[in-house]
């Protein structure tokens, strides 16, 4: 494979973009490589500048669910930019977004459009501290909930990948006010609510965890969750950025079967455009302004393009089949690699919920940050390199997940199987 095109766009990049990239895991460092810059994408497969072509498990890191390019997504764009491309004034497009959410996930009772999953974790926080008057806030290791100042501690994704202990800039005083628990540990959070329950305002967790590779609740925890934040007065809050009709068309709330008070969202709702939303309980959620005095805003909030992209990236999900086919495949997905990689005697372990999924490169469960963290990363780096050349395009971290689409048809599926057996062949001498 020749990379030419992507050296050279990159070395043009350094000179304006600090490190080449406008968000770091995408710097591809962790794997050893430059990153390679993509020029189009369709269906399951992307092309960089030098006309090579992957099956891409990146999918834009969540949201292109369908596929890129898909048809109705495609139209429903190109109907908005007749319109116009931003008023910052309302449109019934916001309102029928907030319809489609609020259906789909009955815990949010009202809903506000903003532009990232960043600004809607870190808007429920204040929310949360708002109606409860209280300044702690609880989150789990290797969870990641944007880059808010209060939010990067122990955090997963590009602050694990980078290994970062806690970015300069932010104000001791901040994340003085942040709790980090070890993910899954049931008992640790109730020791620290029976101690601290009254002073936290909110707990914050990815239901399921896609930042530290992927890592599922284990039997009990979200329901410890539930339970401790109902008994102190605190605020439950679901990242469901990701997970948000990913691991079912209700979110992991619904897949659970958990109630939380406030659900973030991000990613599939914006059908691949900058959309991040929060919502939740009708009188928590009628305290942000103008409605009540906790204050939020954004100039491109609610943008009718993106809400366009949403609304029928959301319209298609609701079709009959759709999450049959995506558990499927990736089930195929999961278990292929999972068999390969002991036939070849790779120590690895495959971790999916739904269409998410990680492979870790370690022997045993992985149930937490710790041991994610303590996967063989220069194995991981192995097999990016190597799937890469086979033409697979993979997150270049240990800790990011794998999303497949319902564009992954048997063929995408079977062709990565093949490629993962000569890879993991390969590791094993
Ligand atoms: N932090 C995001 C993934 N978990 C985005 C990474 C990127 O866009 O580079």
């Amino acid at each position: 494979m020749e990379f030419g095109q992507s050296r050279a766009l990159f070395r043009r990049a350094q000179e304006l973009i600090p490190g080449g990239v406008n968000s770091p895991v995408r710097a591809c460092r962790a794997v050893g490589m430059d990153p390679l810059f993509i020029q189009r994408a369709d269906g399951c497969h992307l092309w960089d500048a030098d006309g090579n072509r992957y099956i891409d498990y990146v999918g834009s890191w969540g949201p292109m669910i369908l596929g890129h390019r898909h048809p109705v997504v495609m139209e429903a764009v190109a109907r908005a930019l007749e319109r116009g491309t931003s008023f910052g004034a309302p449109t019934d497009l916001e309102i029928e977004l907030a319809e489609l959410v609020s259906a789909a996930v009955p815990a949010v009772e009202m809903v506000r459009m903003v532009n990232s999953g960043t600004e809607a974790t870190m808007s429920a926080l204040r929310l949360a501290r708002g109606v409860t008057g209280r300044d702690t806030i609880v989150k789990f290791d290797g969870c990641y909930h944007g880059h808010a100042d209060m939010l990067l501690v122990d955090a997963g994704s590009g602050v694990a990948t980078l290994n970062i202990p806690g970015s300069p800039g932010i104000p001791q005083a901040v994340t003085a006010q942040t709790v980090s628990l070890p993910f899954n540990d049931t008992q640790a959070l109730r020791d620290l609510m029976d101690a601290r329950g009254r002073e936290v305002a909110a707990v914050i967790v990815e239901p399921v965890a896609g930042n530290m590779g992927l890592v599922p609740p284990a039997p009990g925890f979200l329901e410890a969750l539930r339970q401790e934040t109902a008994r102190t007065d605190s605020v439950l809050i679901f990242d469901e950025v990701m997970t948000g009709f990913r691991v079912a068309y209700g979110g992991a709330q619904s897949l659970f079967g958990i109630t939380p008070d406030l659900t973030c969202f991000g990613k599939i709702i914006g059908g691949g455009f900058p959309v991040g939303a929060y919502g939740g309980r009708r009188d928590l959620m009628a305290q942000i302004a103008p409605q009540g005095s906790i204050y939020q805003a954004g100039t491109l909030s609610g943008n009718p393009v993106a809400m366009s992209a949403g609304i029928a990236t959301l319209k298609a999900l609701r079709r009959d089949g759709v999450y049959h086919a995506l558990e499927t495949r990736s089930r195929r997905l999961a278990e292929g690699l999972q068999s390969i990689a002991a036939r070849f005697g790779v120590s690895a372990v495959c971790n999916r919920v739904g269409s998410m999924l990680g492979l870790f490169f370690r022997p045993g469960e992985v149930r937490c940050f710790e041991d994610a963290k303590a996967s063989d990363l220069q194995r991981f780096a192995r097999y990016y390199r190597g799937m890469l050349a086979a033409g697979v395009y993979l997150a270049p971290s240990q800790f990011e997940a794998l999303f497949v689409s319902l564009a992954h048809d048997e063929t995408a599926i079977e062709a990565t199987l093949e490629a993962a057996q000569r890879v993991l062949a390969e590791l094993a001498t």
